[in-house]
């Protein structure tokens, strides 16, 4: 029976891989943070009593920022794969804690690494590291590929980079399998609430159900290249799987401005938005309305924009080019945009009728 080690197994990520490794035969164990609440919610339904026999769900507690609670973790569960998805993963809260993103995402990277060098697990232990499409940036070339020049634009950005190439570099160094995922946006029913898409799902089932007024945004024009969480934890592990140690980008190839991800969250609903204006004057208005369940007036101005959730830096454009992981690993992403969105409105909206 393989053994994975999983960072960041209380995220979007770590939750469906976890799920997914389970579903292999895999002991899986996770690291989770110290919390004054519990901060277990998406991998709650994963859990297992201690106490019985054979248990293959196993949580420690750990923090990428202390290499001694690392190292211990690493030496007692001895991996066959570590999943390295711990991270400060907002890119506008980076700006706010550039220091600490840079210890967990950038120097925690590091840290993984040593654990397997320092304790002799070089030939054991495959690690994946996830990279992120925020590496290219200032749009360098589109569609983005494995060969594309990264131009960070965030604090997150900058730490991930660092990220990516000690991965490479203990690689080629010490002949490990150190990989980078370079993923590409990917969304789900369990992603982080303060996430643009989970934001405008939420908040557009709480305008219909006449729970909430307005969603406030920052960059409408923002082009993204949205997948599923789901198709994109069977991408990390068949990376994993591969005799060749290498580097792959997972995206769809389709990028969608932030504005078209709202209109299609309201469409879900049989409501039509419309936007008009320009920059911070632009709003969203309710056009019409083909779903009598929902009593939201016509004309009704649903969304604005608010310069707070602007970025000193903005990535405008992201656009991946999946062709080596589609060739190579035989990924085929199973959601679409239209699949994606259907998903989260379908959860978001059960959550607020029942509230
Ligand atoms: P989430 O923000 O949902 O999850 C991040 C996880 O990291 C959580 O479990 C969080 O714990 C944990 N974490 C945060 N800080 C620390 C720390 N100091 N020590 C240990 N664990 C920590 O992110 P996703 O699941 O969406 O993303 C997974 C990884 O993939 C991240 O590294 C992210 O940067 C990267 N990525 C994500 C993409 C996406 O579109 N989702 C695209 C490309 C890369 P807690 O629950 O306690 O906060
Ligand atoms: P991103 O995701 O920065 O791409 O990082 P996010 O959903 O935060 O932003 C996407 C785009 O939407 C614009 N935007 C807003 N974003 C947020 N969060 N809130 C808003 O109100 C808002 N209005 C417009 C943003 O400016 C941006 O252009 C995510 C994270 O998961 C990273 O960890 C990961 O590495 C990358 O995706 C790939």
């Amino acid at each position: 029976m393989k053994k994975a080690l999983i960072t960041g197994i209380t995220g979007q990520d770590g939750a469906y891989l976890a799920e997914l490794l389970l579903s292999k035969g895999y002991e899986v164990h996770g690291i989770k943070r110290r919390s004054s609440l519990i901060n277990t919610q998406r991998i709650d339904h994963l859990y297992e009593d201690l106490h019985e026999d054979d248990v293959k769900f196993i949580l420690h507690y750990g923090d990428l920022s202390d290499s001694t609670n690392i190292i211990r973790i690493v030496q007692e569960v001895q991996p066959d794969e570590i999943y390295n998805l711990g991270a400060m993963s907002h890119v506008k809260v980076s700006f706010d804690e550039p220091e600490y993103t840079a210890q967990v995402d950038g120097i925690g990277t590091l840290r993984i690494l040593e654990a397997v060098r320092l304790l002799g697990l070089t030939k054991k232990t495959k690690i994946y590291q996830a990279s992120t499409s925020e590496l290219y940036g200032l749009v360098q070339e589109v569609p983005q590929s494995e060969t594309t020049p990264f131009y960070p634009r965030s604090p997150y950005a900058v730490a991930k980079l660092y990220g990516y190439w000690i991965t490479v570099n203990y690689r080629e160094a010490y002949d490990m399998f150190a990989v980078n995922g370079i993923l590409f946006n990917h969304e789900s029913p369990l992603r982080g609430e303060t996430f643009v898409t989970r934001k405008i799902t939420r908040a557009v089932s709480q305008i219909a159900l006449g729970q909430q007024e307005r969603l406030y945004l920052g960059n409408l024009d923002a082009q993204r290249d949205w997948g599923h969480a789901k198709d994109y934890v069977e991408a990390m592990w068949l990376i994993l799987q591969q005799e060749v140690a290498e580097d792959y980008v997972i995206a769809t190839g389709v990028t969608t401005r932030v504005r078209e991800f709202v209109r299609m969250s309201f469409a879900y609903l049989g409501i039509e938005v419309a936007f008009e204006g320009e920059g911070v004057n632009e709003v969203g208005k309710v056009v019409a309305c083909h779903n009598s369940e929902y009593q939201v007036e016509i004309g009704k101005i649903v969304v604005s924009v608010d310069e707070k959730y602007f970025r000193p830096t903005e990535v405008e454009l992201l656009i991946g080019d999946p062709t080596k992981s589609m060739t190579k690993l035989g990924w085929t992403p199973k959601y679409d945009l239209n699949a994606l969105v259907d998903d989260m409105m379908q959860a978001d909206i059960a959550i607020f009728k029942n509230k």
